[in-house]
This record gives structure tokens, C-alpha cells and sequence, in this order.
């Protein structure tokens, strides 16, 4: 057990060394579940700035392996800084993840409905990948509750290039060791390798809507100013997707990172930190 400061006085968690800020900070971090929509909902909390934010992690993905250098390198005393795991991944288990065709809508209700559990009534949304597909339907369904967004290595629609690319990363004994260790610690081998390809398959069913639509027609409901970052060798998502962002979102500015592949906020995360900053405090 270890104890932590929070604002209103003392709360114990379990667990929490990893989370922790080392050194310098404004130390307040914590982290806990939170009924949400019928279920347990994990979260990470940092901060004490006015500007709230909530990061939704990529597929499979939590605010643990996804969002290290954001919760700890983020400007603590403009942000509080919100990562949670979307239910079925990380930490929000159970339930088993399953992947009905309304699965991005479901987890962009359920990190609205968490930011209100929270207390939070408007916020800005950082999604990446499947998480910025998310964030993007999160801002369309709810314009009265989002200040600003900013994706990164999202699309709003499936193509059969996309399709390619699914399949050919399916096999997850394929993955680079480096890839694959953290998702194998957090879900072991069997439901890691069970829940991708379940994702694999829940991705691809996109293609049966009109021009492989996940959420193409909410894009000019997206009122909010909007930033779209996309890293200029990301292999996993085609620069097609970003451009069509950036064409059908009524506020937005695209910024390529020249460098940047698919996980860029983490190869280059003080770089990463600083644009979304200066983004989110203009
Ligand atoms: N969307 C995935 C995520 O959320 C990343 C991904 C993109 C995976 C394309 C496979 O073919 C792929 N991290």
C-alpha cells in the first residue's frame, strides 16, 4: 500500500508506486475505478490545472501503456490529466473486450460519462489511434462538453488498403518482442492474442458501411478547435486518413511530424507534449 496527497486530504491505493511522479512535480496523482455505464471503469489522475483533460488510449491500449509520457511530462499546474482504460482493456477488467459495431461509440460514452462521474464538465480530449476515433465521436455527440481535441493516427473510415494492413499484423507471434512484451505483462498471452484478433475482426467490419464509414458523417459536427497530428512514416495509417481529417473537420489544423511514425507521442514525447501545450493554451 502506499499513501498518496491528494488535493482533498489522504487517499491510500494499491499498486501506485509505478504511477508515482519521480522528482520534480506538483505531486498529486491518483488513480481508481469508477462505475460507469454498468461497468468498472479504470482511471489515472494527475494534476491541478484548471484545463482538464482525458486521454483515450488505442486499441487494447490503457493509460499505462499508452500515456507514460503524457501523465508524467504534461504541465500539471494548466492540465488535470485523465487516462483511463476503455472497459476490457488494461486495467477495466472485467469484462472481457468484446467488439459489437457500436464499440467506438460505447467507449466515447464512456469516457464522457467518466469525466462527469469525475466531476469534470468540460474538457479537452487527447485520442490516439483507435482512441482519437473515439475522441472524434466523443466531440461530435457531446459539442457542449469538449473545449478543444487533438487525434493522432486515427481514421474515420476503413479502406481495403487498411484491410491489408489489419490483416498483415493479425498474427501477433509476428510482432517485434519490443511490441509485443508490454501487451503480453498487462493481458498475458492467451487473452492478448484472443482480444487482437477479435479487434482485427471488429475493425474490419467497417468495410460492410458505405465507403467503410466509422464515423466519416459526424466529422462536420465536430465544432470544437481541433488539432490532427500525424507522423509522416507512420506505417500503420496511410496519410490518406489525416488529410481526410483535415478536410471534413470544420476547425482544425494538421500538423505532420516529420520523424513521427504511429507512436510518436512516445518516440517523441516532450516534442509531442510541448504542440499539444501550446495547442491547448492558445
Ligand atoms: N488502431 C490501432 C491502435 O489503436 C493501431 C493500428 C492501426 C493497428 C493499423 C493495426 O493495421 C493497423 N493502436
Amino acid at each position: 500500500m502506499v499513501v498518496f496527497v491528494w488535493r482533498r486530504g489522504l487517499r491510500t491505493l494499491q499498486n501506485a508506486a509505478q504511477r508515482s511522479c519521480k522528482g520534480a512535480c506538483y505531486c498529486t496523482a491518483l488513480a481508481g475505478k469508477k462505475s460507469v455505464n454498468g461497468v468498472e471503469l479504470h482511471y489515472q489522475q494527475t494534476g491541478v490545472g484548471d484545463h482538464a483533460l482525458l486521454l483515450m488510449p488505442g486499441a487494447l491500449g490503457s493509460g499505462e501503456t499508452d500515456f507514460g509520457p503524457q501523465l508524467k511530462g504534461l504541465d500539471k499546474k494548466h492540465f488535470t490529466v485523465v487516462a483511463f482504460d476503455p472497459r476490457g482493456y488494461g486495467r477495466s477488467r472485467p469484462p472481457h473486450r468484446d467488439f459489437p459495431s457500436d464499440f467506438f461509440h460505447r467507449d466515447a460514452r464512456d469516457g464522457l460519462q467518466l469525466m462527469q462521474t469525475l466531476g469534470f464538465g468540460r474538457f479537452s480530449l487527447l485520442g490516439w489511434s483507435d482512441g482519437g476515433i473515439t475522441a472524434l465521436i466523443a466531440a461530435a455527440l457531446s459539442p457542449a462538453n469538449i473545449r478543444k481535441l487533438v487525434v493522432w493516427g486515427s481514421n474515420a473510415y476503413v479502406s481495403q488498403e487498411d484491410l491489408a494492413i489489419y490483416n498483415s499484423v493479425r498474427d501477433v507471434s509476428r510482432w517485434s518482442e519490443r511490441m509485443r512484451r508490454p501487451m503480453e505483462e498487462m493481458y498475458g498471452a492467451e487473452y492478448f492474442r484472443n482480444t487482437w484478433g477479435a479487434w482485427v475482426d471488429g475493425i474490419s467490419q467497417f468495410t460492410h458501411n458505405p465507403r467503410g464509414s466509422i464515423c466519416m458523417e459526424l466529422l462536420p459536427q465536430i465544432s470544437c478547435p481541433t488539432l490532427v497530428v500525424h507522423g509522416q512514416k507512420d506505417p500503420m495509417v496511410p496519410s490518406f486518413h489525416p488529410q481526410f481529417l483535415s478536410e471534413h473537420i470544420p476547425n482544425v489544423r494538421l500538423h505532420v511530424m516529420a520523424e513521427g511514425k504511429h507512436n510518436l507521442h512516445l518516440r517523441f514525447a516532450a516534442e509531442f507534449n510541448r504542440l499539444v501545450e501550446d495547442f491547448l493554451q492558445e
